[in-house]
């Protein structure tokens, strides 16, 4: 029962505490506020892991702006308690809240023109996660915390030239003891990819699909026996499939 109070008494104090992916930077350029994403306009999560909105998020905003990237640039992508920033000044849920648990994970999929491409029906593969460090007792999350929002990731190398939508999600668990209770958060950029790889993903995942409700990587308890939440010092899988490697 306690492992229950705990979460009970995490979701209770952080129900307010989302966040929302809203701006890019490419070598740490920024490109300014939600320009070349499709992002939600509210920081409400997802939490029904078959649901469109697990692509993109909520419908909200929508640019008409390609962000032009080199294979192997360095991608930040910038994470804010509400658009534009904190929600008031000290604001303790920015840029999510403490509690919000998890791991970042980001997605590529490849399309005709980034700016007008359907985001259903694509065929995702994963280049990166932050997931958990068992001896540093981090979560990606915590990173994103550190960094103050942002979080940082090279393009691969060898991925092949042309447009992608690139998704960026925060899963954060704080209270995903329970089913349905898992918290999602994402956004696309839409980017042009400069270079001379060739990589094409022999395995692809669609979105929504790749999750279940039940995966052990989303209804999951990551409170340890003192209502730490670090897994229980267990290593963590995040969900979906393994980050190419080039
Ligand atoms: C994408 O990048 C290529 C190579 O730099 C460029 O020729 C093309 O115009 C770009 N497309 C868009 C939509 O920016
Ligand atoms: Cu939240």
């Amino acid at each position: 029962m306690k492992f229950s109070l705990v979460s009970f008494l995490a979701y209770a104090l952080s129900v307010e505490g989302h966040a929302i992916f809203q701006k890019v930077s490419v070598n740490g350029a920024d490109q300014g506020s939600l320009t070349g994403l499709r992002a939600p306009n509210n920081n409400n999560p997802v939490q029904d892991v078959n649901s469109q909105n697990m692509i993109c998020g909520q419908s909200g905003s929508r640019s008409n702006t390609v962000i032009n990237v080199k294979a192997g640039d360095r991608i930040g992508t910038w994470w804010q308690h509400v658009i534009g920033g904190a929600q008031f000044s000290g604001d303790p849920d920015n840029p999510i809240a403490k509690s919000h648990k998890g791991p970042v994970m980001a997605y590529l999929a490849k399309v005709d023109n980034a700016a007008t491409a359907s985001q259903t029906g694509l065929k995702w593969f994963k280049i990166w996660q932050d997931g958990f460090d068992t001896g540093s007792k981090k979560w990606g999350v915590d990173n994103l915390i550190n960094n103050n929002g942002w979080v940082y990731f090279n393009l691969p190398q060898c991925i092949a030239p042309g447009q992608y939508l690139l998704r960026v999600e925060v899963l954060a668990l704080h209270s995903a003891g329970k089913q349905g209770q898992a918290q999602f958060y994402q956004s696309c950029a839409q980017i042009n990819v400069s270079g001379s790889g060739s990589f094409t993903p022999s395995q692809t995942v669609s979105i929504p699909g790749v999750y279940s409700a039940n995966d052990p990587s989303i209804l999951i308890n990551i409170y340890g026996a003192q209502g730490q939440p670090d897994n229980g010092g267990k290593a963590y899988n995040p969900p979906g499939p393994a980050p190419i490697k080039c």
